[in-house]
């Protein structure tokens, strides 16, 4: 299976799950791994200013989103009250090196990485949406406000990376 394969697989079909986070992400899924593996190597890897991340280190960035978030949405279920650290996102970007890094395999990371999420936002029970969850010094929220948390999270940083340079 080459990366390209992988891009462009079709994500699970939309209407197996009518929670509008699903949605939400099922919408982002079909659109975006196709505009991101259109995007030059070259153009990937430019600092837009001193000190900004390129699109590469943002796109490194939602892969460490997506992994806390995948073990704070699993350690929520198995626990009657998740408390979980932050993370330090310049660090995390810095150590991993994302700015080196394949940008198809980044994409294919990040895509392989939501489909996940996204089939296990549909298998969340109702009862557990409502388990309190402490990231970091943050107040207890709910593990519903958790998951659409990250998607605002995702689609702020997904239209940094589309936009043009
Ligand atoms: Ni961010």
């Amino acid at each position: 299976m080459t990366p390209d394969d992988v891009v462009e697989q079709e994500g699970p079909p939309a209407h197996l799950d009518s929670s509008p986070s699903a949605k939400r992400l099922a919408s982002l899924l079909q659109t975006v791994p196709s505009r991101l593996a259109n995007i030059p190597d070259d153009e990937t890897a430019q600092s837009p200013a001193p000190g900004r991340w390129s699109k590469k280190q943002i796109l490194g960035h939602l892969i460490d989103s997506a992994g806390n978030n995948h073990q704070r949405w699993v350690r929520a279920q198995v626990a009657p009250r998740l408390e979980f650290p932050g993370y330090p996102q310049e660090s995390w970007v810095a150590v991993q090196s994302y700015a080196t890094e394949s940008w198809p395999d980044l994409v294919n990371l990040w895509l392989l990485l939501n489909r996940h999420l996204l089939h296990i936002i549909r298998n969340v029970p109702e009862s557990s949406l409502s388990r309190p969850c402490v990231i970091g010094a943050h107040d207890a929220i709910p593990l519903s406000a958790v998951i659409e948390g990250y998607l605002t999270h995702l689609q702020h940083h997904l239209a940094q990376i589309l936009e043009t340079p």
